[in-house]
């Protein structure tokens, strides 16, 4: 019995404190489970994305955060000992693909070590508990094997980042675990989520940041890399109930998770300058060379009719909804800022 008693799930959570770690505690929580959220050693605290589970009087009863490192295989063979979790999930990532060209070793050594680590504790300790794996459509790089309704879980993968190959060591590493060992393990293949959660050197949300700043004359310019090309945005909060929706299904499997609909940076820009009152972007935007990567994703969409047959999953927001969403909780959040 752990310190949570019996009569509950239990789930580990890697990267907690990041966007879909900490909705993902939210929804874990609202259905009951107990929550382990592992969180990395940081100089500062950085929890404010779950500051408000451990703030809530009853919320924090059923909350609890351990220190953890991708590179520490050992540290989950103790946690799943102690702790013994029904589901992991496996969220934690250097997950900015322009970082990745900097720090291509320590991101590959994150994603698909980290990854192989856990699959291997979960093996030794106990093959029953069932495993989420983070994939991402980055996967897909510039492959061009898609059709007018976008990749499927099928698609030829041909990543272009050094992220997105570690990712792909990673989601084929967890089918090989489901095949081999039986293991309960799926890949979310996840196009591109956001929220007012988003990292904050994410595109949408440095465009969301900046048009609220200038909105309130705090700021003159937003300086942006490549604006053409075009992703799948869909809202972090829809995206995680997917990922659950995963685990509890008989077999895990690979599922595309998104919107099924594609629109440029130069769109998303549109919407929010529009919403914010500030009229034509062009006023305030400027292309910056530098933020120019070394090699570009030109084009996703994904087709998720697997996750809505299967998993019976829909997303609720789109990306127009998403940026109103985000530039508005930036507003806010920037009016009670001296
Ligand atoms: P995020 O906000 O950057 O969160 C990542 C979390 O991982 C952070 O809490 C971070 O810790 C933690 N982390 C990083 N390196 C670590 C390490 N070595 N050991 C332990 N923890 C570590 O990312 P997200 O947007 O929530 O994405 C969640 C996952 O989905 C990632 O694996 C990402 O690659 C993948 N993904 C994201 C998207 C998307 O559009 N958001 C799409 C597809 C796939 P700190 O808080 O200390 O930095
Ligand atoms: O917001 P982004 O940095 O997201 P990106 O590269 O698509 O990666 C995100 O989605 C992946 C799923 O497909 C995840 F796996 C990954 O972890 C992450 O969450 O960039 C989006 C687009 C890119 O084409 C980029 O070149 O926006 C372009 N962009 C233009 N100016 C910029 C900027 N991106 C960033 N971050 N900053 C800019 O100034």
């Amino acid at each position: 019995m752990t310190e949570f008693g019996n009569n509950h799930k239990t789930a580990i959570i890697t990267g907690v404190n990041g966007q879909d770690g900490s909705y993902l505690a939210d929804l874990l929580i609202s259905k009951g489970y107990y929550v382990i959220g592992l969180k990395r050693r940081t100089s500062l605290i950085n929890t404010e994305r779950v500051d408000h589970i451990y703030n809530h009087p009853i919320d924090c009863t059923q909350f609890k955060m351990c220190y953890y490192d991708l590179s520490d295989g050992g540290a989950m063979t103790n946690l799943l000992l102690k702790y013994k979790p029904d589901e992991v999930y496996n969220i934690a990532a250097q997950s900015h693909v322009a970082v990745s060209f900097d720090v291509p070793e320590y991101t590959s050594e994150g994603i698909a070590g980290g990854t192989l680590k856990i699959l291997e504790a979960i093996r030794a300790v106990n093959p029953q508990i069932k495993f989420y794996q983070a994939s991402s459509s980055e996967m897909y790089g510039d492959s061009t094997d898609y059709d007018s309704l976008g990749y499927t879980e099928t698609s030829r993968m041909t990543p272009v980042s050094p992220y997105a190959v570690a990712k792909l060591h990673a989601h084929h590493m967890t089918r090989v675990y489901r095949e081999a060992y039986n293991i309960h393990a799926s890949s979310g293949i996840l196009f591109n989520h956001e929220s007012p959660r988003r990292g904050e050197t994410f595109v949408t949300r440095k465009i969301t940041m900046a048009a609220a700043r200038i909105a309130q004359g705090k700021q003159q310019k937003l300086f942006l890399g490549n604006i053409d090309s075009k992703r799948d945005w869909g809202f972090a909060g829809d995206y995680v109930e997917a990922m659950w929706l995963m685990l509890q299904q008989p077999k895990g499997d690979d599922y595309v998770v998104a919107t099924n609909r594609t629109h440029s940076v130069r769109e998303f820009l549109e919407v929010v300058f529009d919403h914010a009152g500030l009229g034509d972007y062009h006023k305030y935007v400027e292309i910056d060379p530098r933020l120019f990567r070394p090699n570009e994703v030109p084009y996703l969409l994904g087709n998720p009719e697997k996750a809505k047959r299967v998993l019976k999953w829909e997303p609720k927001h789109d990306m127009i909804s998403l940026a109103r969403m985000m530039y508005d909780s930036d507003f806010k959040r920037e009016q009670t800022k001296p």
